[in-house]
């Protein structure tokens, strides 16, 4: 072992972890499948390993990071040390390579690669406690670790969960973007105001987070007759513009099913037992 860690796959995510690493200090051995992205982290003073077995002999800590589990599993060829997935992947594939007998944390990268060596950055973290406690301080060098604990697939569930979001809000905004333009108005003279109105959205998520795990939602902010009323517009004025209204559609058709099933005078939280019950 002459590294303090090893980087498998030097992607672009790959490559910024590599480059992190480097930059706080730690010796790291660097492998790709295609051996010319290793040339820029070998000047930035990486060591470049011949092939993935020899990586994976180099260091105690191997971090992979390469397109999805089928490509890792290719080149795992880990005698014992531990290893860091941050392949992106389901929470069952993270549970089942937790199976493989090595020491084993699972890792969901929660920014693009200029986000990585910010400490403002984070990286969710599941799986093998100890292997967490010996390579936290490393670990620290990407991003914040966020410890979900000892459940292998818990990192890989809230990624997931987190990226559903994400498409969720930016899809609102384009929708949103692609409303306002048909009028003459600019994205960037509206986007400002969809920034701002993400805060109250974020106070009403923290409402609602314990309305959800209590199974009640008191519709003491706005029922789901008002979003029902509501969402008319945003489906009318979607058509007059002949802009897609799959969105809004889908929307009120959550607002109207909740309705119907006498759930008018709940709160926008109700919504979760539509999405829950798939019948
Ligand atoms: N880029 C991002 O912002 C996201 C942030 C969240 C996490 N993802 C996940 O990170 C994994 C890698 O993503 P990436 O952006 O680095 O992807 P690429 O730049 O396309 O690099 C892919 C690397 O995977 C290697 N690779 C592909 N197939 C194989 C294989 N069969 N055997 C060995 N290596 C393989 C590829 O090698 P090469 O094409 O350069 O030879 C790259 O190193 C991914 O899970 C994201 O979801 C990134």
């Amino acid at each position: 072992m002459q590294s303090d860690v090893a980087v498998l796959g030097l992607g672009q995510m790959g490559s910024a972890l590599a480059s992190a690493f480097l930059r706080a200090g730690y010796r790291v051995t660097v492998w790709n499948r295609t051996a010319a992205k290793a040339t820029p982290l070998v000047a930035e003073g990486a060591t470049a390993a011949a092939t993935a077995a020899e990586a994976q002999r180099s260091a105690p800590v191997v971090v992979a990071c390469v397109l999805d589990y089928p490509a890792l599993t290719e080149i795992l060829d880990m005698p014992d040390g531990i290893l860091v997935n941050l392949t992106s992947g389901s929470p069952e594939q993270a549970r089942e390579m937790a199976t493989r007998g090595v020491r084993y944390l699972d890792g969901g990268i929660m920014t693009t690669p200029p986000g990585v060596g910010d400490e403002r950055s984070m990286i969710l973290y599941s799986g093998d406690q100890k292997a967490f406690a010996e390579t936290e301080k490393l670990l620290s060098a990407l991003a914040e670790p966020i410890n979900l604990g000892a459940d292998p697939g818990l990192a890989a569930l809230y990624d997931t969960a987190l990226l559903g979001i994400m498409w969720a809000t930016l899809t609102g905004w384009l929708h949103a973007s692609a409303l306002v333009t048909a009028d003459g108005a600019t994205a960037a003279h509206f986007t400002p105001l969809a920034t701002r109105w993400l805060g109250p959205i974020a106070g009403f998520i923290s409402t609602y987070a314990s309305q959800v795990d209590a199974g009640s939602y008191p519709g003491s902010d706005a029922t789901i007759d008002v979003h029902l009323a509501t969402l008319n517009h945003l489906v009318h004025a979607s058509d007059v513009r002949k802009i897609d209204s799959t969105l809004p559609r889908l929307l009120h058709d959550y607002a109207r099913r909740a309705v119907e099933a006498g759930h008018g005078a709940d709160g926008w939280a109700r919504i979760v037992e539509l999405l829950r019950a798939k019948a």
